[in-house]
């Protein structure tokens, strides 16, 4: 067992952003369910992400979706969520919501779709200068559903083209994370599908270009802790996506369904040392609560990658090393599932009172009568939805 205040400590240290767009209403392609007190402005989703900070202690931060969070004043925003406790984090931008996308935003055979989605990427390195923040985090909708669409191989110069003028763009302290996903919306290619093809961009262009992992956007069975070994050694791993798939990109509660897996993937994070701010991986939720309370789903979910990062911290390396050294097959296992196996909940509730806060962040949370509050207050005005 390692040291428990060394574990606490690494705890404390662990920071996770939560996405803006958690906030609003969301739903799939049947149907939105419209939930009450839902926040009607980038404003008041960053009042909500900053409860979540405050029962947690771990979530200081809440990424934005341009258009999504498109404000007149982002110096304004930014000080905004100061005052409630947070920071802006990550730009998200947005280039697969508008009509002139249908044939892909940056990878579109028309040089003027490209330019205006260049021109999109660019505005969200404005808006990263503005608030403060850090990564731009990219994902395309970009590809085709037909074989003989669009030329394969010429999509990816587009691709590559303008990636490099968006890096350009950044400042010295900025970073350019690319997204992948195997599929969906384009179902026949897609034009950054998997790890391998965002690795190759993000090598072209240099440091600070780094790989996404969302862990929806793999194939049943795909083994992602492998992948994420991978980009800790090579340097590239810049952030996660986090929420928990069942059949494809459901974006469900981090470690809902499986939160063995999420143990796995953080263990290869503590082996590489990368947990704290100096590792420089980003730990963001991707998720939407269509039919579950969203603030306190989004509490949930930090509590869950909480209690898997702790037991990845409790994993007693020297036996673990040890038994694989020697071959022992079993015993490289048990180690680590003596860790898996643990009930860290005590622990965190420990370590909370040392941060002063409630044991239980959850319960704390629906205590404190934020939720009925806000349904009341907030009934004029249009609620924030997924594409609004
Ligand atoms: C995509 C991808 C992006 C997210 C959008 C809403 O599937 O996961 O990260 O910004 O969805
Ligand atoms: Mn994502």
């Amino acid at each position: 067992m390692r040291d428990l205040t060394a574990v606490k400590n690494a705890l404390r240290n662990h920071h996770i952003e939560l996405p803006s767009w958690a906030f609003g209403n969301s739903g799939t392609r049947f149907k939105v369910f419209a939930q009450t007190g839902v926040p009607r402005n980038p404003y008041e989703k960053a009042d909500d992400a900053a409860q979540v900070h405050k029962y947690t202690g771990v979530a200081p931060s809440m990424a934005v979706h341009i258009p999504w969070d498109k404000v007149d004043d982002y110096e304004a925003l930014a000080a905004h969520a100061k005052r409630a406790g947070i920071r802006i984090g990550t730009v998200n931008a947005n280039v697969f919501q508008d009509d002139d996308y249908k044939l892909g935003s940056i990878c579109n055979p028309d040089p003027k779709v490209r330019a205006k989605a260049l021109a999109h990427l660019m505005e969200c390195v404005d808006i990263m200068d503005a608030t403060g923040s850090r990564d731009l985090k990219l994902w395309f909708a970009d590809g085709t559903n037909y074989p003989g669409q669009d030329d394969i191989a010429a999509r990816q110069d587009r691709l590559a083209e303008a990636l490099s003028a968006v890096y350009q763009r950044l400042g010295e302290n900025q970073r350019m994370l690319l997204e992948y996903k195997l599929f969906e919306p384009s179902f026949y290619t897609t034009d950054v599908p998997d790890w391998g093809t965002s690795l190759l961009h993000c090598q072209a262009l240099g440091d600070r270009a780094q790989v996404v992992v969302d862990t929806g956007h793999h194939a049943p069975g795909v083994n992602i802790e492998f992948i994420v070994a991978l980009l800790l050694k090579a340097r590239k791993l810049g952030g996660f996506d986090f929420n928990s798939r069942f059949y494809a990109d459901d974006d469900l509660m981090v470690g809902a369904a499986d939160p063995f897996q999420l143990f796995r993937i953080l263990h290869e994070v503590v082996k590489a040392d990368a947990l704290g701010a100096v590792g420089g991986v980003t730990f963001m939720l991707d998720q939407c609560h269509n039919i579950e309370p969203k603030i306190p789903a989004q509490i949930r979910s930090v509590m869950n990658v909480q209690e898997a990062t702790a037991k990845a911290l409790l994993v007693d390396i020297d036996e673990l090393k040890a038994a694989q050294l020697a071959g022992d097959v079993l015993g490289a296992n048990a180690a680590l599932m003596d860790a898996y196996n643990t009930d860290v909940r005590p622990l965190l509730a420990d370590l909370r009172e040392e941060m002063g806060l409630a044991p239980d962040p959850y319960a704390a949370y629906l205590a404190s009568g934020y939720g009925e509050k806000i349904s009341s207050e907030r009934t004029g005005g249009t609620p924030a939805g997924w594409g609004a």
